[in-house]
């Protein structure tokens, strides 16, 4: 009889688990935020670097990285966190720049910071998120951090005043960097409604109200960032 009844509970149990994989709605399906972010102005010239103009190298990297923006969730989707085991990344410093001039990064990541350069650079940070010195370094040598707490961190070198870089640490994946073309992409959303932040180091950032529904799908959200 006591058999009988567990029997059947365990039964209803399963029947239970069952039952909304077989009734037809359809499971919530991660969805795809994408767009792009563009800057009304242009961002402001670099500062001369007369080091490497007298060299004759031109600044490859300062105005197109200067138009990267970083597109973020406000808060993370619930239940929706896989930290993947110490998350590295990696900060060059060549052509007295910093490569990439921003980096966006999930927190507890250790970033590199190899100096891929013929001078020596010094990196370091004031920044409450994270304040650093690895002090001066060779061509060759590398030197790491690690990045526990979300929010911003600026990069210096304090040899070249003209070099400089975001960092920017976040406590969840839902993050994008955007392409030369502005373009950005968040994928496997959960479904639900979120708060959508478009950042730029020379605009005031903007936010958008973002819902992917239950069946995913896409949804497209464009910036233009900067005054009107
Ligand atoms: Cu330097």
């Amino acid at each position: 009889m006591r058999y009988r009844m567990i029997q059947g509970f365990v039964l209803a149990a399963a029947t239970a688990l069952l039952l909304p994989l077989t009734s037809g709605a359809a499971a919530p399906a991660p969805g795809v935020i994408r767009g792009r972010v563009e800057l009304r102005q242009p961002p402001p010239d670099l500062e001369p670097r007369p080091n490497v103009a007298d060299l004759g190298m031109a600044a490859p990297h300062g105005a197109t990285d200067r138009r990267r923006s970083v597109v973020y969730l406000e808060t993370a989707p619930r239940a929706a966190f896989d930290q993947r085991e110490e998350p590295r990344a990696r900060m060059d410093q060549k052509g007295e720049a910093f490569v990439p001039h921003i980096l966006a990064i999930v927190a507890g990541t250790t970033v590199d910071f190899p100096n891929n350069d013929h001078t020596y650079h010094n990196v370091f940070s004031l920044s409450k998120t994270r304040s650093f010195d690895l002090g001066r370094y060779a061509a060759g040598r590398s030197k790491s951090v690690r990045f526990d707490r979300p929010g911003i961190v600026r990069v210096f070198c304090d040899i070249h005043s003209h070099m400089s870089a975001y960092i920017l640490v976040f406590a969840h994946r839902y993050f994008a960097v955007t392409d030369n073309e502005g373009r950005y992409r968040l994928d496997n959303v959960p479904p639900g409604t979120y708060t959508l932040i478009a950042w730029n180091e020379s605009a005031a950032q903007e936010s958008r109200r973002v819902v992917v529904a239950e069946a995913g799908g896409e949804v497209e959200v464009n910036f233009a960032l900067g005054r009107r």
